[in-house]
């Protein structure tokens, strides 16, 4: 009734981070329409667009939590993310079916262009404008003159450009992360890995596989990652990749709160890459004739095998194979040319981008929820802790600035207690 709407609305939570959102909501059709504003103002990235576009993301994440399904703008009396031009675009679709304003955007040409550039490994949106500027059309044409700047991951995300746009199913992203855990425990006993992303949070599909590895004793997980992408590697999974070193310092850290206002970055030691899913990996398991290699228990790296590659000289030239050759060769030829010869090459897997981030188990919480996402949970919380209660909140912990010191946690409950928040399930974090 119009009375419990409004009650409701006057107690609706101001932050994203105090409220449920699960994936399906009551309101589809009206977040994707602000969600293509939310976009194309995004895409735009410019100082005014920022704003745009954050004021467009709150409102759609305020659309996700109502318990209700908006018929008329009345309804959303008192909602303060729920600005004019919102209202406009809401009430367009409720009585139209559609938004005008959205529809242009999704009809132009700059639009259909960015959307098509940006959704290639390895370019944001100041590159797909210097693509559009420079004339070009269509990806055939980001092909035609190579891989301009060099970037590894441009180069290969063209090349593997349609495997990685076909969406990872979750059954696939499972039996991955699954041999990934066998590998991780044969080097490092005792390993913690969690498929985290979107997956965690419900979704039955992604664009990535993100997983993040600790161990119950800090400091144990060092020198686990290369190990482990030798051990992918040999299983002939690894196609390409890059790892990033830990570059976590408290003592930045303690600075400011500007830092990563705007990105999201980390500091953890993590390896970003493609991989090689074996089209098994997406037929779920029915009968053992039909699909043993993930229902067999698998024979991990053996201990000479872990001894070989601890080797340091092996370390490195296992680091050159699954680590682009930069510019070794004079120009970028080297790292265009493979690409496409391996794409091109009969095959019985698909390419996926996997991103595995190892956390020491001090921070392993606050990496949790962080890497959990939603994207907007992060930011909402993020922008909650240090307005609320002037703390500092990363994927590597909670910080008070002042004293100088962190908030430890031993479980993702910890973590929302510290943040004075109600514990929030991680399919309800779809804000
Ligand atoms: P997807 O893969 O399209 O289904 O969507 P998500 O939600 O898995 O998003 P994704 O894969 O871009 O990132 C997973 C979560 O991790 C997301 O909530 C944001 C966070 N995240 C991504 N990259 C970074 C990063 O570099 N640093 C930090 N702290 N968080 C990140
Ligand atoms: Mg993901």
């Amino acid at each position: 009734s119009p009375a419990e709407e409004n009650e409701c609305n006057r107690n609706f939570p101001e932050w994203a981070c105090q409220r449920k959102a699960k994936l399906e909501h009551l309101n589809k059709k009206l977040t994707s329409a602000v969600e293509v504003l939310q976009e194309f103002a995004e895409l735009r990235d410019s100082n005014q667009d920022y704003s745009r576009a954050l004021a467009f993301r709150r409102a759609s994440s305020v659309l996700k939590s109502l318990p209700f399904q908006v018929q008329n703008v009345e309804q959303l009396k008192g909602l303060k993310d729920i600005g004019e031009h919102v209202k406009t675009v809401i009430s367009d679709v409720l009585d139209h079916g559609s938004s005008s304003e959205v529809e242009e955007i999704l009809k132009s040409e700059w639009f259909k262009k960015m959307k098509l550039f940006t959704s290639v490994f390895g370019i944001g949106p100041s590159t797909a404008k210097a693509w559009i500027e420079r004339g070009w059309e269509n990806l055939d044409d980001a092909q035609k003159d190579g891989c301009p700047s060099g970037d590894w991951r441009i180069a290969w995300g063209l090349a593997f450009f349609e495997d990685l746009n076909v969406p990872v199913g979750r059954i696939e992203a499972i039996a991955f992360s699954q041999i990934v855990q066998e590998e991780a425990e044969c080097i490092l006993p005792g390993v913690i890995t969690t498929l985290v992303g979107g997956f965690r949070r419900g979704k039955s599909q992604g664009h990535d596989v993100d997983i993040l590895l600790s161990h119950p004793t800090d400091g144990a997980e060092m020198g686990l990652l290369p190990k482990l992408i030798a051990a992918l590697g040999k299983r002939g999974l690894v196609l390409i990749g890059h790892k990033e070193k830990n570059s976590f310092r408290s003592d930045i850290l303690y600075q400011d709160f500007k830092l990563s206002a705007r990105g999201q970055l980390d500091h953890f030691e993590k390896w970003l890459g493609i991989c090689k899913f074996p089209k098994s990996f997406s037929t779920p398991k029915i009968s053992k004739k039909s699909k043993p290699e993930i229902n067999q228990p698998t024979p991990c790296t053996t201990d000479t095998d872990l001894k070989a590659t601890a080797d340091s000289s092996l370390d490195e030239s296992m680091n050159e194979l699954y680590e682009p050759k930069a510019k070794k060769t004079k120009g970028s030829e080297a790292i265009e040319l493979e690409p496409n010869r391996i794409s091109a090459a009969p095959r019985d897997w698909l390419a996926r981008r996997v991103d595995l981030i190892i956390a020491p188990k001090s921070q392993y919480y606050y990496a949790l929820v962080g890497w959990t996402g939603s994207k907007h949970f992060n930011r909402d919380a993020r922008l909650y802790a240090q307005k609320k209660l002037g703390l500092k909140l990363t994927s590597h912990g909670l910080f008070n600035l002042e004293k100088r010191e962190p908030l430890t946690a031993q479980s993702e409950e910890e973590v929302f207690s510290h943040l004075k928040l109600p514990y929030i399930d991680p399919a309800d974090r779809n804000c």
